[in-house]
């Protein structure tokens, strides 16, 4: 799965006329690198981010997966909270739903199983303003398993098919470098449910915390170390932003192991 944003402070201009023409590129490099999704979101999740509205981030999302829906065949993710934002996303061409907050929206569940979409349902302690002031668990792989499991078995309930439901441990969203180790090794207990998993590590700043002050151009070592941990511990899908770089390494990783690239 490769990154498009189209938040601002993703492109150098800051929101001016250029930004779709340079995420819809963006998008098509990605796809010819390698890439089997594309993830679009129009509201940044980092840390201390602040919120966008609806009617913004449909906005700066739409006109985006339009544009990529005329030019490539992939899947299309549209990373959103809103259900309002979702809708809009599926109508202009996007098929599955990346929801850092796991269908926890009003309306959310509901919206899901209307638009038959499939969802990635994802871990995250608090809000994206301030996960990451002293977050703490008792015991963070069994905490974040029971989350992800409650979240399917609603969206179950609500009538989505548990064949359409992803789940993802939302490494860095209200975690510690150490949350965040337990729940990489934990990965194949969590992939051991039938959903597919998806990890999201490429570029986060607990690779910051490994290899001291690396910026976020520079942590494609750290984040390639993960992808290939992820991918043999029975990850399905790896968000990235450098998937050419990534599909590389998870190729020739499969020649050494015998498989066929
Ligand atoms: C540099 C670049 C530093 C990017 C930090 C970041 C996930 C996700 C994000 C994830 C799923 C991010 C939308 C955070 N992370 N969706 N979204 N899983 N499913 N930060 O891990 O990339 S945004």
């Amino acid at each position: 799965m490769g990154i498009v944003n189209v938040t601002p402070d993703s492109f150098s201009d800051g929101g001016q006329f250029d930004d779709l023409p340079r995420a819809v590129e963006h998008g098509l490099k990605l796809v010819a690198d390698g890439a089997d999704i594309l993830d679009i979101g129009g509201e940044s999740t980092r840390p201390g981010a602040q919120p966008v509205g609806e009617a913004e981030e449909i906005a700066r999302t739409v006109p985006v997966i339009e544009a990529l829906r005329r030019e490539t065949a992939i899947p299309i993710s549209i990373d959103t909270m809103k259900p309002g934002v979702a809708r809009a996303a599926f109508t202009a061409g996007a098929t599955i739903w990346n929801d850092v907050n796991a269908l926890r929206a009003q309306g959310a569940l509901e919206t899901t199983a209307e638009l038959g979409a499939t969802v990635c349902l994802m871990h995250m302690k608090g809000e994206p303003r301030t996960m990451q002031d002293a977050p703490a668990y008792d015991d963070v792989a069994g905490e974040v398993e029971a989350f992800l499991l409650e979240r399917a078995k609603a969206a179950m309930a609500a009538g989505i098919p548990g064949s359409r439901i992803w789940i993802d441990p939302g490494i860095g969203f209200g975690k510690t470098l150490q949350h965040n180790l337990e729940l990489l090794r934990s990965i194949q207990a969590l992939s051991a449910h039938g959903f597919p998993l998806l990890i999201g590590a490429s570029r986060k700043r607990f690779i910051a915390a490994i290899d001291e002050g690396s910026q976020s151009d520079n942590r494609l070592g750290g984040s390639l170390a993960v992808a290939l941990h992820a991918a043999a511990s029975g990850a399905a899908i790896l968000r990235v932003h450098d998937v050419r770089e990534t599909v590389q390494a998870l190729t020739v990783s499969a020649a050494i192991e015998g498989i066929e690239g």
